[in-house]
């Protein structure tokens, strides 16, 4: 076929030839979607073309932006897998003069979500349609199946769903991990909210691990074992898998490679980009929070060696039932687990509020039961629970995650209690434990702080006997005025 022939053929056209474009253009067209590719270094076209594409008739290259523009069917479906930031803006700017009303142009990258609010507006008023969509699950997801979280431009979904949903890893179900998210930035939110998950996922299983090493004396391949066995039950999931494996995998020299690595963990920034989210709204993350300070403490290996030479502890030893304290763990794990993903549902649910986002809960869980880093059988209790209750406030609440964190209790207290004991450091576990217990307190220490603001700020404070919403300030020293903070500016 001519190339003029092939004009208007494409059902969605894709800039951006790395591999996780290569892989998502290939599995489109697996699905029989017929996919136009451009590249900013035009010679990737023919390159791809040629090798990992060859004898695939529904990839189409396009030379130039407005050959690439040719090719597509209308509406037109612009997929951009560029690098985050500035490339974006620079394509759409690019591609922006060969559109038309009613065309659509999707970012599949990492964008910070900011930034996908401020495209999808500013496009809607150019009368284009514009999603940016969380593409999780790496090279190998993005080529068998990924996780997909499009948000942007509500109009917009009709056009791309089949295409998404077709691609989409699916659950064991048959369902497709691919939903729509929200308006506006709410897709690339909700992947930034998974992969702050994923931090905390990780730092459990390394406080676990970590535990078995250096407090019950553990070797990988023993552990490699309670992994193995722990990937058959609730914590059945893909973190659990890899680290199964992970912990049996050999070094050259025969010796585990896990051990041969160094300590010090490298990090992209969507995990603090969730923390400062977090604070920005006033939702206590914690363990997110927790988990990127312990890769930020990891970095710190130099002065980590030294301190370890003048500051003593503990010996860790441990002289209890070590079969029964892996247990513990594997339910203090568990446990901690529910808290960062009730703590990762407040922020979703406090973001959507202040953003005016109508997010479906259910539907996250579901776009995160497969395909992506975080699947696992437990994200399957998240979407049940949702389903029962769509207005759920708080995973905590619901019967059954309100079972497990009283089944696990115990086990959860006696492991941060042992591990402080043997001076082991447990952010995870403890942080965990911790926002469990405020979360269910009635009653805080805030009366006193409140009492302290008061105090040295005349910040006022509402009493228990009297309706909310009425401000009191004492003159708590018998000098100074009567004055408080809302009437007096310092
Ligand atoms: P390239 O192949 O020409 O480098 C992932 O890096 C994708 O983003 C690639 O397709 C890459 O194009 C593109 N990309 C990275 N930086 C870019 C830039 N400054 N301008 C245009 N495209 C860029």
């Amino acid at each position: 076929m001519e190339q003029s022939d092939k004009n208007q053929t494409a059902d969605i056209g894709l800039i951006g030839l790395a591999v996780m474009g290569q892989n998502l253009v290939l599995n489109m067209a697996d699905n029989g979607f017929t996919v136009a590719v451009f590249n900013r270094t035009v010679s990737k076209v023919d390159d791809f073309l040629n090798d990992a594409a060859k004898g695939y008739e529904n990839v189409l290259g396009g030379h130039s932006i407005e050959e690439f523009i040719a090719l597509l069917k209308r509406p037109r479906k612009v997929m951009l897998m560029v690098k985050a930031g500035n490339v974006v803006d620079q394509f759409i700017d690019l591609v922006l003069p060969h559109l038309e009303q009613g065309d659509l142009i999707i970012d599949g990258g990492n964008s910070h979500f900011p930034d996908t609010t401020r495209r999808t507006k500013h496009l809607a008023e150019k009368g284009i349609l514009y999603i940016g969509t969380g593409v999780s699950g790496g090279e190998e997801g993005a080529r068998r199946g990924p996780s997909i979280m499009p948000g942007g431009n509500p109009k917009a979904w009709p056009l791309v769903k089949d295409i998404f949903q077709a691609i989409a890893a699916k659950t064991p179900d048959g369902d497709a991990c691919c939903d729509w998210v929200g308006e506006e930035g709410a897709g690339h939110y909700i992947k930034m909210v998974h992969n702050g998950i994923e931090y905390g996922d990780m730092q459990l299983i390394c406080e676990a691990y970590q535990l078995m090493k250096d407090g019950l004396g553990m070797t990988p391949d023993e552990m490699h074992h309670v992994f193995a066995e722990w990937n058959t039950g609730e914590l059945d999931s893909y973190l659990i898998e890899i680290t199964r494996d992970i912990l049996q995998f050999k070094d050259e020299d025969g010796t585990p490679l896990v051990e041969n690595i160094l300590d010090t963990a490298g990090q992209k920034g969507t995990g603090k980009w969730t923390g400062i989210s977090a604070l920005d709204l006033g939702v206590p993350v914690t363990l997110i929070g927790e988990a990127v300070f312990s890769r930020c403490l990891s970095a710190m290996k130099d002065e980590r060696v030294q301190a370890s030479k003048l500051l003593t502890g503990p010996k860790a030893a441990f002289s209890g039932d070590k079969t029964a304290f892996v247990e513990d763990i594997r339910r203090a794990l568990l446990a901690s687990k529910i808290v960062s993903y009730a703590q990762g549902y407040m922020l979703m649910r406090e973001a959507a509020q202040e953003m005016g986002w109508h997010l479906n809960f259910g539907g996250i869980a579901l776009m995160w039961r497969g395909g992506c880093i975080i699947r696992s059988v437990f994200l399957g209790k998240i979407k049940a629970a949702f389903d029962k209750n769509p207005s759920l406030t708080n995973l905590l609440l619901d019967d059954y995650f309100r079972e497990v964190t009283g089944r696990c209790q115990d086990s959860w207290r006696r492991v941060v209690a042992q591990s402080v004991t043997m001076g082991i450091p447990v952010p995870a576990f403890a942080t965990a434990l911790t926002f469990f217990d405020g979360y269910r307190s009635e009653r805080l220490p805030a009366n006193l702080l409140q009492a302290q603001r008061d105090y040295f700020g005349a910040h006022t404070y509402e009493r228990i006997n009297k309706p909310r919403g009425e401000f009191f300030h004492t003159n708590w020293t018998g000098t100074g005025g009567k004055t408080s903070a809302s009437t007096y500016q310092v």
